[in-house]
């Protein structure tokens, strides 16, 4: 198989989803490494060459290596040619009101929620807490930073559309890829617009495709 100048490092879970996402919304061809987190796969002398982190994903662009997931997707936005139904800011205070919506993302969900859950929940919850300890409190709460969290940005999710109009951003692969970890951890979305809004960026082609290769 010809290696595309486009690689994108792991697979199965929901980080480098967001790659996989985007690089299917900008049509670009990409070589996957399906390589997953803590499988050892990540911990070799020649990965770590790559990603110091020792982590999933990596965006490779030739010998460009970017090692953070919401970098990668921004660095897809900035290369390369909006597609016609993704939306792209033009101005600084459109990009920063996208940048609220990743940083949120990122912060308040990503790491003091989710990550949170993923590291002191019990193993039959899908957590790590054999490695790195229970923690009740810290669990308890994350769960209720999650709730305050889908309440304070429940108003400026639309009934319809996307984000920020009809058509997707990054600003949505970010949320939604967080949103994607609810399932796993037994996280309950208390919003009907929210959960519309998901189930909506669900029936999407582009997320359907990423995600088949994603996951598969
Ligand atoms: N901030 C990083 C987080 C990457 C990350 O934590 N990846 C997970 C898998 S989705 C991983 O490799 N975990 C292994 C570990 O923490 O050692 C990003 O968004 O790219």
């Amino acid at each position: 198989m010809v290696k595309s100048d486009l690689e994108v490092w792991g697979y199965k879970t929901y980080r480098p989803f967001r790659i996989y996402w985007i690089l299917h919304e900008y049509g670009l061809k990409y070589t996957a490494h399906k390589i997953g987190s803590r499988t050892g796969e990540t911990q070799t002398i020649e990965y770590l060459k790559m990603n110091a982190k020792g982590k999933i994903p990596i965006l490779q662009h030739n010998t460009k290596i970017i090692t953070e997931s919401a970098a990668a997707v921004n660095y897809i936005i900035y290369n390369y040619k909006k597609p016609s139904d993704f939306y792209v800011p033009n101005n600084s205070f459109k990009k920063a009101k996208i940048d609220e919506w990743l940083f949120f993302s990122l912060m308040e969900l990503d790491c003091l929620v989710i990550y949170t859950l993923r590291k002191h929940e019990i193993p039959e919850n899908l957590g790590l807490s054999n490695l790195y300890g229970k923690a009740p409190n810290a669990i308890k709460a994350a769960r209720e930073h999650f709730d305050r969290m889908i309440k304070a940005c429940e108003n400026n999710v639309p009934k319809n559309g996307w984000l920020f109009g009809n058509s997707p951003s990054v600003a949505d692969i970010m949320f939604i890829s967080c949103l994607m970890h609810c399932d796993k951890f037994k996280l309950e979305i208390k919003s009907k617009t929210i959960l519309n809004y998901y189930k909506r960026a669900k029936k999407r082609r582009q997320f359907i495709d990423a995600y088949q290769n994603c996951f598969e």
